[in-house]
């Protein structure tokens, strides 16, 4: 083992560059996309309980939203907005076991639908 890098010298500053984080984090739990036809790329998601991180990818050219529901009941602080083809949001939800459903809350989207169920 060698600590031969602590000699690094890093920037002291990147003022420079301003770029939209508009990447996956590594570690993402569930991946949606939103397809052309007013739907997601899959009817239905699966996912592990607990804290999720969700990606959710623009593949179409106009706005979508995603938001989860349990029964009638929206989950609290959790939206994803991509706005454009190519846009990329992420966020993480904390969810407990059982059937959810994905909707995007966009006026006139609301064949965008999946089920989730978290286990
Ligand atoms: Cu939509």
């Amino acid at each position: 083992m060698s600590l031969a890098a602590l000699g690094i010298a890093l920037p002291a500053c990147s003022s420079s560059s301003s770029s939209p984080a508009e990447t996956l984090p590594a570690t993402v739990g569930l991946e949606v996309h939103a397809v052309s036809g007013l739907k997601f790329d899959k009817t239905s998601y699966e996912v592990g309980a607990g804290d999720i991180s969700v990606g959710y990818i623009n593949d179409d050219s106009i706005r979508h939203t995603l938001v989860v529901v349990q029964g009638d009941t929206k989950v609290s602080g959790f939206e994803l907005k991509v706005n454009k083809k190519g846009d990329i949001d992420s966020g993480s939800v904390t969810l407990a076991a059982g059937n959810y459903i994905l909707l995007c809350t966009v006026p006139g989207h609301q064949n965008m639908k999946a089920d989730l169920t978290v286990k």
